[in-house]
């Protein structure tokens, strides 16, 4: 898998937020132009992302890049390929023990936590947050575009901004260094989460 081409446009799956029909919902952003996803609903029943996880298996190409947030037990028992874990997690390392196939993405806020990641071997980095928002209720401070540049710069990894991205702001992060930008109110939010996707799309492709 290209990691760089599949973080482009990186969806973090917040179903509650969504007002369609999730098969539906999925059809139009893959449609549009998402070339990732993480299912999160952080504060969702493990049962029922695993069986978000089962309808995207089944739904998506096997080479998508398909993540699971926290649950690398999950990931493993559904065979999705990628695991995103944070600073409040276990380490890679130790989910590697459990899951030894599986791509690791690592949160970074700080250098201190960009060395971390890469003292534990990630496969790509999520930086943030990039601007305000209300979607994560812990949120640390905001580093803004130069943050994430400097960031970006220092981890030589593959890399997404996140964190209160919108049509709006998106090209505050051309040049930063990153690979791709990860949303999920602006799509799972949107009235229209084709045309939503496909703006962003557009946008990333100019990062
Ligand atoms: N991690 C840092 S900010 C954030 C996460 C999961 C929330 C992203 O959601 P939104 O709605 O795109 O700001
Ligand atoms: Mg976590």
């Amino acid at each position: 898998m290209n990691l760089k081409k599949a973080m482009k446009l990186y969806l973090i799956l917040e179903t509650d937020m969504i007002e369609f029909p999730l098969k539906e919902f999925i059809t139009s952003v893959i449609k549009g132009g998402v070339t990732a996803i993480q299912i999160r609903d952080k504060f969702g029943f493990l049962q029922d992302k695993m069986n978000t996880g089962i309808m995207l298996k089944k739904m998506l190409p096997e080479d998508f890049l398909l993540c699971v947030n926290d649950h690398v037990d999950m990931a493993a028992s559904l065979k999705i390929p990628c695991v995103h874990l944070g600073i409040k997690d276990i380490t890679i390392e130790k989910a590697r023990a459990i899951y030894p196939d599986s791509l690791y993405g690592y949160s970074c806020n700080t250098l201190e936590d960009v060395q971390t990641a890469l003292d534990m071997k990630a496969d790509y980095i999520g930086m943030g947050p990039a601007f305000p928002t209300g979607t994560k209720k812990d949120l640390r401070d905001v580093i803004g575009p130069e943050g994430i540049q400097e960031l970006a710069n220092a981890a030589g990894l593959p890399c997404v901004a996140i964190g209160g991205i919108s049509k709006l702001n998106a090209h505050e992060l051309m040049g930063r260094g990153i690979d791709g930008i990860a949303v999920s109110s602006a799509i799972c939010a949107s009235k229209d989460p084709y045309r939503a996707a496909s703006e962003l799309r557009e946008i990333a492709e100019k990062l």
